[in-house]
């Protein structure tokens, strides 16, 4: 390996694999000051709860809004910022908003949060790896998380720290002490799992090329699929796609081929009919990578390549851990095609849009 492929990408792999310390840090200095207690008091009652965000940070809106309707049973969502400024009138009766941004200066979420103010809907809410940022100014409280701040253009450690904060605080909400206790063994668990899932994608990525990469999930996997597509293009500027895992079979699977790697991120929920696409897709030629929590026999028999968590903890806690080996995938991809995951193309870490950008559409409100 050149030295300038062994350079490449290095931010962004340290930052992967710094996850697990990086989450403990974060739900440490979150139960030490006590603010999820407290900030969940402020949050109103009744209404939707909607998770605003752009990029990854929409798609951890995906994931966060799962969680918090399977742990709360109130009704969320996620929105990308710019529905909010482009169709606000398709907002729901009642709500209050989470906005969500890494950087905390993305031009799109701080007008959204601009515009719910002029709609008389300050945001509740802001979750950002910044500080001292507009996004302060654009909620009623903040979250910060100075500690899952990255280098990298691309999001890893900030997207998996501010899911488990906002799953912590739907726990929170809930008053789901059990979830809370098993949330909190996230980052010992995994800690012992990343080498060997790295091994795992290391060994996919060496061993074999491909044209489309598909990702599938179901529920909270969902977003997890969206963020696993979106690491694949951002890193090796592959083309990938993402659907509802059982969506596939309407239409998609016609794309499939021995050049074709779908990824499945398996559900316990909806864990048997999962399976049926996965051998349908098998039969069909696909090269399969599954991403579970335990394998059983058809699982084994039908997956190429197997990653198999067995973490100790209830389904909905376990999308963050689900998102890294896609993370490690996008990356190892990205090096094997001589790319430097520190420097996507053509990507910012930041998406500043300036007064020729139209002012991101100052919509109807
Ligand atoms: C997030 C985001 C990233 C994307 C790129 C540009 O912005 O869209 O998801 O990978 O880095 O920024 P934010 O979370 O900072 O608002």
């Amino acid at each position: 390996m050149t030295d300038s492929a062994s350079r490449a990408g290095t931010y962004t792999l340290a930052e992967i694999f710094s996850e697990p310390a990086t989450w403990r840090k974060c739900l440490r200095a979150l139960d030490d000051s006590g603010e999820l207690g407290r900030l969940e008091g402020l949050l109103p009652s009744g209404g939707e709860c909607l998770f605003v965000g752009c990029g990854s940070s929409f798609y951890l809106g995906l994931i966060a809004a799962a969680a918090w309707t399977a742990l709360t049973g109130e009704t969320a969502r996620a929105v990308p910022a710019s529905e909010i400024l482009l169709f606000p009138r398709l907002l729901p009766e009642r709500f209050h908003a989470i906005l969500i941004s890494r950087s905390g200066r993305t031009s799109e979420i701080i007008e959204a949060g601009e515009c719910l103010k002029r709609l008389g809907r300050i945001p509740s809410l802001a979750v950002t790896c910044g500080t001292r940022t507009p996004i302060e100014g654009a909620a009623s409280q903040v979250i910060h998380l100075p500690e899952a701040d990255e280098t990298s253009t691309v999001m890893t450690r900030s997207f998996t720290s501010m899911l488990l904060v906002l799953e912590m605080l739907a726990a929170e909400r809930a008053n789901a002490r059990e979830f809370l206790t098993a949330l909190r063994t996230l980052p010992g668990e995994m800690e012992t799992r990343v080498e060997w899932i790295d091994a795992t994608i290391r060994g996919l990525v060496d061993s074999r090329s491909f044209e489309d990469y598909v990702f599938l999930g179901q529920g909270p996997f969902q977003g997890v699929a969206q963020e696993a597509m979106l690491k694949v293009k951002e890193m090796s500027c592959s083309y990938a796609q993402c659907f509802h895992t059982l969506e596939f079979r309407h239409g998609p699977k016609a794309i499939v081929s021995p050049r074709t790697l779908i990824t499945f991120f398996l559900s316990e929920s909806g864990l048997e009919p999962e399976i049926s696409v996965l051998r349908e897709m098998k039969d069909l030629g696909a090269a399969t990578l599954v991403v579970t929590n335990h394998a059983n026999a058809s699982v084994r028999q039908s997956a190429d390549y197997l990653v198999e968590l067995a973490l100790p903890i209830p389904e909905v806690a376990r999308p963050a851990a689900f998102v890294l080996p896609a993370q490690l995938l996008g990356f190892h991809t990205g090096v094997q095609k001589g790319l430097d995951p520190d420097k996507p193309r053509h990507l910012s870490r930041v998406v500043m849009l300036g007064s020729s950008d139209g002012d991101a559409g100052r919509g109807a409100a």
